[in-house]
């Protein structure tokens, strides 16, 4: 039967409605097969995230986006000193083991965080170590042997010193560790890493760096010092929990100065946020309470920028890689630590890819 087409309005707009689902489907199905090739499939380094064991093993959703994307993994709290010696002599390495063998299932890196930071020292090494530095040294490193040792040629390398420097400006910060040994704990830290584990990559990890350069030009001295006297250090940990208005000018010229010194380049813990804060728990200040489309795609574009920036301006053969801090908007750290709502992550509290997950992988790409 032959129609003429204009006595059937209604089929244009079924035509219309037809054309319009076969974009949405076939753009969603793009997104889809790009996604399902996973970060770290695109990647010349490895691509990490930190996570909580049990939360990722009891979650098939979230294990199924862990294993896809990344091939290196940090724990964010249960290998830090609180989780590993709760209590005098009682090791506790249940949830690091489990994090190993899930690596070791998955083909991941394990990245050791911490050995030594302030914010996870147990109260009773605090009250001890308070009252005997002798016995602070010995304990330091009676723990950094075993702990290391225990994990020698399983875990690739470690954050040995976490946060030795106040959060802004140039000075080391007044610890428990600093009060009781001097600044040489940070040194004897890396010393005794090094002893249980000579082929682990050791790193000292701090944030705003990226952003305060005299708090990263005390950090660079530090490093001279430790090179001059022979101190294992291999690395520089960036945080790199950044902010949408930190210009990637400063963060060029930081990530430039630190590959200057020709060690590995880690980006440790990275998320990008748009309220601020004041570095302080509960510190939160919250500008924006509601992410518009035109935030995430401004997010999108700072993911991809940064992730370019570490691949042109650090040597191939200092990039350790990039380790996300969690990876999605759900489980982040930030909305709790900070008390403010914020979407700092690459997948959102649905578990579904954002702009920044498109961002990120065209940044691995281009
Ligand atoms: O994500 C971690 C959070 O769950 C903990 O409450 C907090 C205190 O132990 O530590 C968070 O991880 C921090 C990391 O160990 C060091 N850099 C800053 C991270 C965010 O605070």
């Amino acid at each position: 039967m032959i129609y003429k087409k204009q006595n059937f309005p209604e089929i244009k707009v079924i035509q219309v409605v037809l054309i319009l689902f076969l974009c949405t489907a076939c753009k969603n199905s793009n997104q889809k097969t790009i996604e399902a090739a996973g970060l770290k499939n695109v990647s010349e380094f490895p691509i990490g995230t930190a996570v909580n064991i049990n939360r990722l093993i009891n979650d098939d959703r979230l294990m199924a986006l862990q294993v896809s994307n990344f091939n290196s993994i940090t724990a964010t709290n249960d290998m830090k000193m609180q989780s590993i010696l709760p209590a005098e002599n009682q090791f506790n390495w249940k949830k690091a083991d489990t994090i190993l063998s899930f690596a070791n299932k998955h083909n991941q890196r394990v990245f050791g965080h911490n050995l030594i930071w302030h914010s996870s020292t147990p109260k009773w090494v605090e009250e001890k170590g308070a009252k005997d530095s002798l016995w602070l040294d010995t304990f330091m490193k009676e723990y950094i042997h075993k702990y290391v040792g225990r994990y020698k040629g399983k875990v690739a390398g470690w954050d040995v010193v976490n946060e030795a420097f106040e959060s802004s400006g140039d000075a080391y910060r007044k610890t428990f560790w600093y009060n009781n040994l001097g600044k040489e704990y940070i040194a004897n830290a890396f010393r005794y890493a090094h002893e249980a584990d000579p082929d682990a990559v050791l790193f000292y990890n701090d944030f705003n760096i990226e952003r305060d350069t005299t708090k990263l030009h005390a950090l660079l001295k530090m490093v001279d010092e430790f090179k001059a006297k022979g101190v294992p250090i291999s690395g520089i940990g960036f945080q790199m929990n950044i902010r949408m208005d930190i210009p990637d000018e400063i963060i060029a010229y930081s990530l430039k100065k630190a590959a200057e010194t020709g060690l590995q380049i880690h980006l440790s813990e990275v998320d990008i946020i748009f309220n601020t804060h004041n570095d302080e728990r509960l510190g939160g200040i919250e500008n924006y309470s509601v992410l518009t489309d035109e935030m995430k795609q401004a997010q999108g574009e700072k993911y991809k920028n940064l992730i370019k920036m570490y691949k042109e301006i650090v040597p191939k053969k200092q990039q350790f890689g990039i380790t996300l801090w969690d990876f999605t908007d759900r489980d982040t750290w930030i909305i709790g630590f900070f008390n403010m709502k914020d979407w700092p992550s690459i997948y959102d509290d649905k578990l579904q890819p954002k702009p920044a997950y498109f961002g990120f992988l065209e940044g691995l790409k281009d």
